[in-house]
């Protein structure tokens, strides 16, 4: 059944002042469910989900690590998921041409939802899982859910297997556009990087876009965007890969300090940074690594990259969570982006806002804080 986001807009919003929704699960303790390595196993919702155990539970990877073949293989299966009919409204959303890109639609549309808020670590590790389970059902991948090691990349990003361009990597750089700085806000600007133009070689070259970069304004200030953000306009997608950005931003000591970050509001402030001002955070540096639309925050889910670059942010997180033990449950921020406008704290038993047809179940942010409970069973080949 086709279902319209903007009705789960009106669920979401219905449901975001004082009534939470009940948790359908037994609530877990705030200490025993996560971090300590022997209760990886440990399964908080018998009967509901498969246990997850040492014998099904699977490896997140780093993209540069698996083998060749293994790596094709997901972008065959992310090239796959291009081919497969859209299955949202093309009235109210021209620009979601295929599966793939109802993904990046959902994106656009929970970006609101999903961002300086608290919902914003959960929901992404949510949206990742239903991507993961799609390759594999849909398109019938059994590889690894690959991430993109950031600070291993930093110091040669066009060398490295990701970004080399060849059949194995996540394709490369956009053609050279020339060296005119990027203006990012009025008193932020950045060199530009290596590239600018269409994607020129590997999987996804010459890959089309259909969604327009949507000022963060929307973001910043508490309005609501126009019907118009849904709109197609075709070109294709760019990318700029920036040795400047990744080596000042998202170099291994930023992620050090992130994962030793003392509790969850320094760490948010680490991953994105003071969004609008002149700093970024490892996460949003990783972003303009990339160039746009991938570093647009509404139209970012258009390049592939974005889920190897959300599955790292995904692993900081998870490598916090199990360094914290006693803050692996830990809340912060508010259901609004910045508390715009203003909104209730985000708890444990909050509702998280949905994932549009992808997933119709409700989750509330406690049942997605652990990677080996509820919906998950997962964790990283080496935490950071
Ligand atoms: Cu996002």
């Amino acid at each position: 059944m086709v279902k319209s986001l903007l009705s789960f807009a009106v669920a979401a919003l219905s449901l975001s002042g004082s009534v939470l929704a009940a948790p359908k699960y037994q609530p877990w303790s705030t200490t025993t469910h996560f971090p300590v390595v022997d209760k990886w196993l440990e399964n908080k919702c018998p009967g509901k989900y498969q246990a997850c155990t040492d014998d099904n539970i699977s490896i997140r990877k780093d993209f540069d690590a698996m083998p060749p073949q293994e790596r094709k293989a997901y972008t065959d299966a992310i090239n796959c998921l291009r081919n497969q009919p859209s299955q949202l409204d093309p009235n109210v959303y021209p620009g979601a041409i295929n599966r793939f890109f109802d993904y990046a639609m959902v994106h656009v549309n929970r970006t609101r939802d999903a961002h300086l808020n608290g919902f914003f670590l959960v929901w992404h590790r949510m949206y990742l899982h239903l991507f993961e389970q799609d390759l594999r059902k849909t398109c019938g991948y059994t590889g690894s859910f690959p991430y993109w090691n950031w600070p291993a990349t930093a110091d040669n990003l066009r060398g490295s297997p990701i970004f080399n361009g060849d059949a194995f990597s996540m394709s490369g750089d956009g053609y050279f556009t020339g060296n005119t700085p990027l203006q990012i806000a009025p008193t932020f600007i950045l060199p530009h990087g290596t590239g600018g133009g269409c994607i020129m070689s590997g999987p996804f070259a010459g890959m089309t876009r259909t969604i327009n970069d949507v000022t963060n304004a929307f973001l910043l200030n508490g309005t609501t965007p126009p019907m118009s953000i849904y709109a197609k306009n075709e070109s294709c997608i760019t990318r700029d890969l920036n040795t400047f950005v990744a080596q000042t931003w998202t170099n291994y000591t930023a992620v050090q300090q992130a994962v030793e970050a003392p509790d969850l509001n320094t760490f948010e402030i680490l991953l994105n940074g003071v969004v609008g001002g002149g700093q970024l955070g490892i996460h949003s540096g990783a972003h303009f690594i990339m160039g746009s639309p991938a570093s647009n925050i509404f139209s970012s889910a258009q390049d592939p990259i974005w889920y190897p670059l959300h599955t790292m942010l995904d692993r900081v997180y998870t490598s916090w969570q199990i360094r914290h033990p006693d803050q692996a449950d830990a809340v912060w921020g508010n259901e609004t982006p910045l508390n715009l406008p203003p909104s209730p704290n985000v708890t444990l038993d909050t509702q998280v806002p949905d994932w549009g047809y992808f997933d119709l179940d409700t989750y509330t942010v406690g049942e997605l804080k652990s990677t080996t409970a509820g919906p998950f069973c997962y964790k990283y080949d080496i935490n950071v």
